[in-house]
């Protein structure tokens, strides 16, 4: 395989990652070490050629900006690539860079409204982003749990009733990072805090109106979104789930197109659920009566560990819902000015409305914070405040908060490889000065 070729596939850094954590793992060494030790082997050369772990991202370039030509003038084509993965600018003041991936800093919320500015959303591709053009674009639905397959243009998505939802997408990595810093374990994938979750208000025609297009059989069991991108990334969900209200084909984010990175020109979005759900760049659905399975639900985003079993064709639990979670809207390390003031976050549930989020600073005696009037239902966030008179120090600030189906953030989190939902009790450092 040439050089060429494998630097132009960013699925395979993916694997490459993942084998040095495995290495590292069954040789007890550290990842240097793995890399140290394969070192001048072939296996050596291609750990080198794919850029492993400890090498830094590339720093992409900002593409020039492709909206706001003159009317009528032609704007410029978006492109991609294996060293500009994305199409929308990712300054390092607003995200954190894992390379393909990029993190929300969350003190970059602070005193905005309830939802994530596109610019601001955090980006998760599984290689890099596709551009796609929307004339040529068709969404075809097809398979046994239809009655007949069927191509859509935008133009026919955009004819169907339109819904709006203001929801999260909230990757099922979000929190990975403390599996290690935390409880001591280092899982394989992106190493996020917490800023791996966005809401947006997410517009388009609902999925089961969209599949009901090829009619929908009463038979049909499950639903797979494929995408466009260059992996085709596909995962089932239960019709139940597929044709729920608020489950949507997504064409508009905060009023406006979907961003490129964002799955343009159209993208499921799947309310409540890991963010794996969420497809983006749908190209296709298959309906069938039978159930679906994709390396998405048996070998990723399922729970592999010391205390899951597997559960064919799955290699261990199925992951659908997302868990209760927190967040700080300061920047990690936090520092301070001494002197009272509002310290202000945001808590979330895939299943129910935060009935409560207290905080600690010493991990022992808890306080009430009051929540926003804003939204608070599954798959939401609410923001939520409480006022601190700080004294210098360091401090350790810790969030617990809970739901309205009797979910709370437990002290610690039984590790997963690919660690998913860590939603732990997590201390932000605080410095005030
Ligand atoms: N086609 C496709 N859809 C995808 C992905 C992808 O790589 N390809 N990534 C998924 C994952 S893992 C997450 S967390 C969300 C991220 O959505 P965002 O990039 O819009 O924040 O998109 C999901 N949908
Ligand atoms: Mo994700």
């Amino acid at each position: 395989m040439s050089d060429g070729m494998l630097r132009q596939d960013w699925y395979l850094r993916d694997r490459i990652e993942e084998w040095i954590d495995t290495q590292a793992r069954t040789m007890q060494v550290s990842r240097r070490r793995v890399l140290e030790i394969f070192a001048g082997t072939s296996v050596g050369a291609l750990l080198a050629a794919c850029a492993p772990a400890g090498t830094p991202a590339p720093t992409p370039t900002v593409p020039a900006p492709t909206t706001g030509g003159a009317a009528g003038r032609p704007t410029a084509v978006p492109t991609t690539s294996v060293d500009n993965p994305h199409v929308k600018p990712t300054p390092d003041d607003l995200f954190i860079n894992h390379g393909v991936n990029r993190e929300m800093r969350w003190e970059r919320m602070a005193g905005r409204g309830y939802t994530t500015p596109n610019e601001l959303f955090f980006i998760r591709d599984h290689t890099k982003t596709p551009v796609i053009d929307p004339a040529s674009w068709r969404l075809t639905i097809k398979g046994s749990g239809v009655e007949r397959e069927v191509q859509l243009t935008l133009d026919d998505l955009q004819r169907l009733p339109q819904t709006t939802v203001t929801k999260y997408v909230e990757c099922a990595g979000n929190g990975r990072s403390f599996f290690e810093s935390i409880g001591g374990r280092r899982a394989s994938g992106t190493s996020w805090k917490l800023g791996a979750i966005g809401v947006a208000e997410f517009r388009g025609p609902r999925l089961r109106d969209v599949l009901d297009r090829a009619g929908l059989k009463r038979t049909a069991r499950d639903v797979m979104p494929e995408g466009l991108d260059d992996q085709r990334v596909r995962r089932p969900m239960p019709i139940e789930k597929a044709t729920d209200g608020d489950t949507l084909i997504a064409l508009q984010m905060n009023g406006q197109p979907l961003p490129h990175d964002h799955g343009f020109p159209a993208r499921v979005l799947v309310p409540g659920w890991i963010g794996v759900a969420s497809i983006k760049w749908v190209g296709s659905i298959e309906v069938s009566e039978t159930p679906l399975v994709s390396p998405w639900n048996t070998d990723s985003y399922v729970l592999i560990g010391p205390d899951y079993r597997p559960e064919p064709p799955a290699k261990g639990p199925v992951l659908s819902t997302q868990n209760v979670k927190s967040a700080l809207e300061l920047p990690w390390p936090a520092q301070l000015r001494a002197g009272q003031q509002t310290i202000r976050g945001r808590a979330w549930s895939g299943v129910g409305k935060i009935t409560r989020v207290e905080y600690s600073f010493d991990g022992r005696n808890w306080q009430q914070a009051t929540l926003g009037a804003g939204p608070n239902d599954y798959g939401q966030w609410v923001q939520f405040e409480f006022p601190w008179t700080a004294q210098p120090g360091q401090y350790e600030l810790r969030l617990r908060a809970a739901d309205d189906k009797g979910n709370v953030q437990p002290p610690t989190v039984p590790f997963n490889e690919q660690g998913y939902l860590y939603n732990g009790i997590v201390g932000h450092p605080v410095t005030v000065a």
